[in-house]
């Protein structure tokens, strides 16, 4: 239980201390870290997903159908033309396999189709509305040496991140995948200097970037995240109720009495 509690306390810090970290610069996009959610706490096979998923305003793609994602808001190109639909060694595409990002614990296998882009072909990302986003999370997993997120306005370069910066606060490791490490990452702008119409997924190493579950939110200026009850409320009100029941059934048994 304490190292629980613990650990959990770490994870907090370290999160806090990424965020310290990354503000100070011009363009302050927000970074942070979790293990994630699911969309449904039924189906823990199909990656970490945006405590937002089912929140109105966001818009999420899991690449579950095969396809290159598109819609009215997102369209990804490759840079080679193509992608891959099966999976073997170093192919850039969407696909399932071993590496594809874990749930929230590392022993949740996602068996669904995700992103992989290795050396050689950049997957961009872009805004179909001519508008910018404030919010992008995305389940990265199997985090591998070379893994390279970049965020651009206009054509500038807004903000660059690194495997080194998203593998030394990632806590979510996968036996499968020999330990490497997984989990929700998330990117808010913190003002109108840091909103973004473009992400850049990349690879400049041997390994793959590996992700699934991209969340967007289209919006310009700082990032207001849609109201959810914390975890603690909800709970304080289970507390609640769960006195008042208590107190209901004392009654009862004292009435009966
Ligand atoms: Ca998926
Ligand atoms: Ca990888």
């Amino acid at each position: 239980m304490f190292i629980k509690k613990f650990a959990s306390i770490a994870a907090l810090s370290l999160g806090a201390i990424a965020s310290i970290s990354y503000a100070g610069s011009a363009h302050a996009l927000g970074f942070s870290y979790s293990a994630g959610a699911y969309r449904d706490s039924a189906v823990t096979n199909q990656g970490a997903f945006s405590e937002q998923v089912n929140n109105k305003g966001y818009t999420t793609l899991d690449f579950n159908d095969g396809k290159v994602p598109s819609n009215d808001e997102v369209k990804y190109t490759f840079s080679q033309g193509t992608s891959s639909t099966t999976a073997y060694s170093g192919q850039t595409g969407i696909y399932n396999d071993v590496w594809a990002p874990s749930g929230i614990v590392g022993t949740d296998v996602n068996k669904s189709n995700y992103l992989a882009v290795f050396s050689g072909n950049t997957v961009t990302i872009e805004n179909t509305k001519d508008k910018v986003f404030n919010y992008f999370g995305f389940d990265a997993g199997a985090l591998s040496v070379g893994n390279t997120l970049s965020f651009f306005k206009g054509g500038n370069l807004v903000k660059e991140w690194t495997y080194d910066m998203m593998n030394k606060i990632a806590t979510v490791s996968s036996s499968q995948q020999g330990g490497q490490l997984n989990g929700f990452f998330e990117f808010f702008s913190e003002g109108a200097d840091d909103n973004f119409d473009k992400i850049m997924l990349s690879q400049n190493d041997g390994g793959g970037f590996e992700s699934d579950n991209h969340t967007f939110r289209t919006g310009t200026g700082k990032y207001e995240a849609a109201k959810v009850p914390e975890p603690s409320v909800a709970l304080g009100l289970l507390a609640v109720g769960g006195v008042f029941l208590r107190k209901r059934k004392n009654q009862k048994t004292l009435n009966l009495g």
